[in-house]
């Protein structure tokens, strides 16, 4: 597609909803994306179909009147402990060294923040990344200094890397050749995003990811990174986004749908600007993807993507679905 076809079909679909490829946001939960939520109505939204899954523990926090900080703490230490999500901590797919590093942040209603990355031998960063918050004067803590900390606020080191992710590994290797730039764009952009509203009214957010497979060691995404992985401003609305994070660092993913939304975009809208502005950015050539998922305050969704494939988890009134999100392009 050439570029200015490109950005008239972007156009086109953002005007027309890209028919055809869209199963209707919150449909099957008898919601749509516009509608207003009562505040004592908990939602959880989260990324991909391992956030089936993490929503139902999320849920659980929630349904019982926790608070949204523990929901989405909870949820994404469910793909975070399972080892056959190879995005995600434990069985997340190495590096180039074959080594596990992992990546993680969360954020509360009251706009404190926590964050770890680089980090190696711990199941579970998205509570190393909270203790950061709640204990310390810093908002992240990366590589040694993390594992460390980890290991002082008593943190059991485990060996992250499965029989799985290995073989992944060697299969990389071997086919490994002088075009190769270490960003295989199919393989693995599955991290879990995860946002909720508690019955108070109150959002916060959690993302945590093994980033790229097969990344160069020490390489960091988006996903740590407070306004690019994720970003909660309670006043308006919280944002996690998953997908080739240096796009999303570019654009500073998250912050900027919060800020579009501020502004008064819906939560769809606000993810459909963000991506278009991605897409610019990389002067109309995305042979990569990226997702939004995105909650206002008054409890209304939005989730979107570059191009097709993108998933995400709604959970709301007991109920907990996969939906296929719109993408803006073909
Ligand atoms: C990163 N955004 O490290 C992450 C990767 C990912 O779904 O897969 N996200 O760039």
């Amino acid at each position: 597609m050439s570029e200015i076809s490109r950005r008239s079909f972007i156009k086109m679909s953002a005007a027309l909803g890209a028919a055809g490829s869209i199963v209707p946001l919150g449909s099957a939960l008898g919601k749509t994306g516009s509608e207003k939520m009562m505040k004592d109505n908990p939602i959880a939204i989260s990324t991909w179909k391992h956030g089936v899954p993490a929503n139902d523990a999320a849920w659980k926090v929630l349904s019982s009147g926790g608070s949204a900080l523990d929901a989405v703490e909870q949820g994404v230490r469910v793909p975070e402990g399972d080892p056959e999500v190879t995005s995600v901590g434990y069985g997340g797919y190495p590096d180039e060294d074959c080594r596990v590093t992992l990546d993680a942040c969360i954020m509360g209603p009251d706009g404190t923040t926590g964050s770890v990355a680089f980090v190696e031998g711990y199941k579970h960063p998205i509570s190393i990344a909270r203790k950061v918050m709640e204990e310390t004067d810093h908002d992240m803590i990366v590589g040694e200094g993390a594992e460390e900390f980890a290991r002082k606020h008593g943190f059991k080191k485990v060996d992250l890397l499965t029989e799985k992710a290995r073989s992944g590994w060697l299969k990389w290797k071997a086919k490994m050749s002088d075009d190769d730039d270490w960003l295989p764009r199919k393989e693995n952009h599955d991290t879990i995003g995860m946002l909720a509203l508690d019955a108070k009214g109150q959002l916060a957010g959690a993302c945590t990811t093994s980033g790229l497979a097969f990344k160069i060691h020490g390489r960091v995404g988006d996903s740590p990174i407070i306004g690019a992985g994720m970003y909660v401003d309670n006043e308006v609305g919280a944002v996690a986004a998953t997908g080739r994070g240096e796009a999303v660092i570019r654009v500073c993913g998250s912050f900027l749908v919060v800020e579009l939304m501020r502004q008064g975009m819906s939560p769809q809208e606000a993810c459909r600007e963000a991506l278009e502005r991605i897409v610019e950015k990389h002067g109309g050539k995305t042979d990569f993807q990226v997702g939004f998922v995105a909650l206002s305050r008054g409890g209304e969704h939005g989730a979107m993507s570059l191009v097709k494939g993108f998933e995400y988890a709604l959970a709301v009134d007991g109920r907990n679905e996969l939906f296929k999100a719109e993408y803006i392009i073909e």
